[in-house]
């Protein structure tokens, strides 16, 4: 049976970052109800958000999977758990931060589950990792990703590799 197509945002500032996420990435994919997954370049940042953080690395994960949108969102809290993250405050530091940025073509307003991610239509260090996987990618009710990546600014951000 084929599944839905989903991306995940992964983020991280706090302990070794590059490790959280490219470990995060590696078992996001174990679930067995994720058949498929690519990974975006990795990306550092500034910190959206208040300042005197540490700089974020983040990327993006694209899965195929048979899971329903609560069932993933639980499954990515689990792995966040799994990383320590302890949620202080609202966009403080994290070891590690997995967000459901989009389900299919699906538009979700759940009180656990907002599909698009509210914040990602306006996040560089979200888009320009979503726009390497897949250009044409539409968010819901927002447009396509490399529309909204050239309203915004990407100053500050460089791809790692
Ligand atoms: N929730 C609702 N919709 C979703 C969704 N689509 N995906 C709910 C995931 N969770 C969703 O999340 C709080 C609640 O949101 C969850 O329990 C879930 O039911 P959280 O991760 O515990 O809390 P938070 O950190 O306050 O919110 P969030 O949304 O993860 O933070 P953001 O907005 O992602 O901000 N700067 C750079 N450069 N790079 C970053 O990655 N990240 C943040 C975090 C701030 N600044 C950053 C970065
Ligand atoms: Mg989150």
């Amino acid at each position: 049976m084929s599944g839905v197509i989903a991306y995940l945002g992964l983020g991280s500032n706090l302990g070794d970052p590059i490790e959280h996420v490219t470990e995060a990435a590696a078992e996001l994919v174990t679930h067995p109800e994720v058949t498929h997954s690519r990974c975006s370049p990795l990306y550092q940042s500034a910190p959206v958000g208040p300042e005197g953080q540490q700089d974020y690395i983040n990327a993006v994960l694209e899965i195929e999977t048979t899971l329903e949108s609560i069932a993933l969102l639980d499954w990515c809290q689990e792995i966040e758990n799994r990383h320590g993250r302890e949620r202080h405050e609202r966009w403080g530091s994290r070891t590690l931060d997995v967000d459901l940025l989009l389900y299919g073509d699906q538009v979700i307003q759940h009180e656990r589950l907002i599909v698009p991610h509210a914040e990602m239509h306006w996040r560089a260090f979200v888009l320009r990792p979503l726009a390497d996987l897949n250009a044409d990618i539409v968010l819901p009710g927002f447009g396509l990703v490399s529309e909204l990546l050239s309203e915004i600014s990407e100053a500050g951000q460089h791809r790692l590799n």
